[in-house]
């Protein structure tokens, strides 16, 4: 059978046996290294960590389908928390690599950072830690399997914890019609990840949408086999055109076409679609090598210089703005824009506090010149778009100017006055790191969080009613509500722009409000005006959803209270009750007394809050938006699913 010169010489690492040489001692200590401390090398060993393991292994698959070869991804999560990742590239090489005396699949499962491109050429995209490679997977999985079909077989290796078990074989000839490709099954170290090794269906495919967006025509599905009917695959033919269109879905647009450009140079590839719509926010996504560069970069600032200059010019070129007007602001420009910047470098250079800042200084000059020339020729030619655009702008120039004045004025009594606002029952301590704000629904719930509460390091703040919908009003309406004023005087550190997370007087923002429709919906209303306003408040995990109880059950005159209805059931059964015990639901906060709202959801030893950690702005940007639509439903599940029930905090 002529196979590939598969490597039969086993000086390789670990238990293969054989003479140790240098390679084998590099691979020993490296993936000791990985073992010792993942967090260098995966950011934690929670839930993040564990999702980034996936995003290695298809990572690799998407720069094959980057390089030309790949079209399709498979990724299925079996029942016993292991995941496969299938593609139809042109499979792992697998020829023995003469310095190593190894299979070059095996160097790349066994040696730190051998999975980039050895030769440099092509882009390497790569996970949020930017391409650790699949060696740092193989040696934090309890056992890996590849299996790759190239040159008419099918090979197969296993690894455990990151040491082959076995040579590289030629397990059989390929069928005909089976293609090419390469295959990876790899079950998580539960060892490494002790907290959970569960994976999350809505975590990977959201992940995996964006992927297919940022990779027109690739097809990436995922199976969850832990439940039969969860399988979603996505193909974008538009590409980054597509996902302006996702993010515009709930939203009307200002414009009739989604713009978009490419363009191709030895600096690299720039990809950029845009679209307006009505809305008040703007949603501007950035990547570079499909890594979310939440934190800009020189992408983000060349897109926006091309924007407010072109926009200016033409404005008024075309008399739209007055010679003795000022310019439109970029802010101005970017209210209600749905924007997605995607670079393809083969040298990117990260920086930032998550290292998700693009800092290539080229980059900024390639993307302002091509925006400015696509941007103008468009509005030459769609004359009555670029005025629906301009005249967008100027409205929100004018509701600028008009929030200013109600700032001043809000400004103004806060130096006047500089008092709280009348309904806040503050805590005597005065440092933030101590200091809690529950935000409490109605007043009633308002006066038992009152006395029940550790006046210590807990203030009070009742909320009245719903607040207003933030979503489809623009800044000087949001500003001027009571209740939002409220909010923002006592946080204390001011709002948008001007806000500053040093002066947060609270490092806990606890949102308190009943379990019901009217409780989620004021919930979701307060959160969004949060992320729309404070963003760094929710980004720096200060943010909060207290969890009362839905149930109180009274059983041998004793009290327990059960806070859903899986722990219902099992207290019914822990507590062996048949018939002479008292069960009673919470419709409201308002029908606990002061001690019962203490005792379950506000003492810090007893209480269970939610953490509220908006993990890929595109996507809460999705979902605040959908949320404000009336149904309730993807409102409860984007707080199941994006907050993290963090039990007592203190400890
Ligand atoms: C399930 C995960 O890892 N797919 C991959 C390839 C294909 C090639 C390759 C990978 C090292 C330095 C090249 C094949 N033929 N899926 C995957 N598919 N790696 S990883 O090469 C890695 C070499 O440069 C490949 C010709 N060239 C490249």
């Amino acid at each position: 059978m002529a196979t590939d010169s598969v490597s039969k010489n086993t000086s390789g690492s670990g238990s293969a046996g054989g003479s140790y040489d240098a390679s084998s001692i590099q691979v020993l200590e490296g993936l000791e290294a990985v073992k010792r401390r993942p967090g260098m090398y995966i950011g934690s060993t929670g839930p993040r960590g564990l999702h980034h393991l996936v995003w290695e292994i298809v990572d690799n698959s998407i720069d094959e389908a980057l390089a030309g070869y790949c079209d399709e991804i498979s990724v299925t999560v079996h029942p016993d928390d292991t995941v496969s990742v299938s593609d139809d590239g042109r499979g792992m090489p697998v020829g023995e690599m003469a310095k190593y005396g190894k299979s070059a699949t095996e160097v790349i499962m066994t040696t730190l950072h051998a999975g980039g491109k050895f030769d440099g050429s092509g882009y390497k995209v790569s996970g949020g830690l930017h391409g650790v490679g699949a060696s740092v997977v193989n040696a934090l999985s309890e056992w890996l399997e590849i299996e790759i079909r190239r040159d008419g077989n099918l090979y197969a290796q296993r690894y455990e914890r990151g040491f082959p078990v076995g040579d590289m074989e030629a397990q059989r000839k390929l069928a005909k019609g089976e293609g090419t490709g390469t295959t990876i099954r790899f079950s998580p170290d539960p060892e490494i990840f002790t907290e959970t090794t569960e994976l999350s269906f809505d975590t990977l495919s959201r992940r995996f949408r964006e992927s297919a967006f940022l990779n027109k025509g690739l097809k990436i599905s995922l199976d969850d086999e832990r439940d039969e009917d969860l399988y979603v695959s996505y193909c974008y033919e538009g590409g980054i055109r597509d996902f302006v269109e996702h993010i515009n879905e709930a939203k009307d647009p200002v414009h009739k076409s989604i713009m978009y450009l490419e363009h191709d140079t030895d600096a690299g590839e720039v990809e950029v679609a845009l679209q307006w719509n009505s809305g008040f926010q703007d949603s501007v996504f950035t990547f570079a090598n499909n890594i979310n560069t939440h934190e800009g970069g020189t992408h983000m600032s060349g897109f926006r210089g091309a924007l407010t200059r072109t926009i200016n010019d033409y404005a008024r070129q075309k008399g739209l703005i007055k010679e003795k007007e000022d310019n439109l602001t970029g802010d101005d420009i970017r209210e209600g824009l749905a924007a997605v910047i995607s670079v393809k470098l083969s040298e990117p250079q990260f920086e930032g506090q998550t290292k998700t800042k693009l800092g290539n200084t080229e980059v900024k000059t390639l993307v302002e010149s091509s925006v400015n020339r696509y941007l103008a020729e468009f509005m030459e030619e769609r004359p009555s778009e670029a005025k629906a655009i301009i005249n967008k702008s100027l409205q929100a120039a004018r509701a600028r100017q008009a929030a200013r004045k109600v700032r001043d004025t809000i400004r103004k009594g806060y130096l006047e006055s500089s008092t709280l606002p009348g309904k806040l029952a503050d805590c005597t301590s005065k440092d933030p790191s101590r200091s809690e704000l529950f935000i409490v629904e109605g007043d009633s719930a308002g006066g038992s969080a009152k006395q029940g509460r550790d006046r210590n390091f807990q203030a009070i703040l009742p909320l009245r009613g719903k607040i207003l919908n933030v979503e489809k009003a623009n800044m000087n309406k949001v500003l001027s509500n009571a209740e939002i004023q409220a909010m923002i005087s006592a946080i204390g550190a001011g709002v948008g722009e001007s806000f500053n997370l040093a002066d947060c007087r609270y490092n806990r923002i606890v949102l308190m409000t009943d379990a019901d429709v009217d409780g989620s919906h004021i919930r979701t209303l307060a959160l969004t005006f949060l992320y729309r306003n404070m963003p760094e408040l929710i980004e720096a995990g200060y943010v909060y959803i207290a969890l009362p109880p839905l149930y109180k059950i009274v059983h041998n005159r004793k009290e327990h209270y059960v806070y859903n209805d899986r722990e219902y059931q099992e207290t019914v059964e822990r507590l062996g009750i048949n018939g002479n015990a008292t069960f009673s639901r919470f419709k409201g906060l308002g029908e606990m007394n002061p001690q019962q709202l203490w005792e379950t959801t506000m003492e810090p030893e007893k209480r269970t809050l939610l953490q509220v950690t908006v993990d890929s702005a595109a996507v809460a940007d999705e979902l605040f938006t959908a949320l404000m639509g009336d149904k309730v439903e993807p409102r409860r599940e984007f707080i199941e699913a994006n907050a993290r029930e963090v039990k007592n905090l203190d400890a």
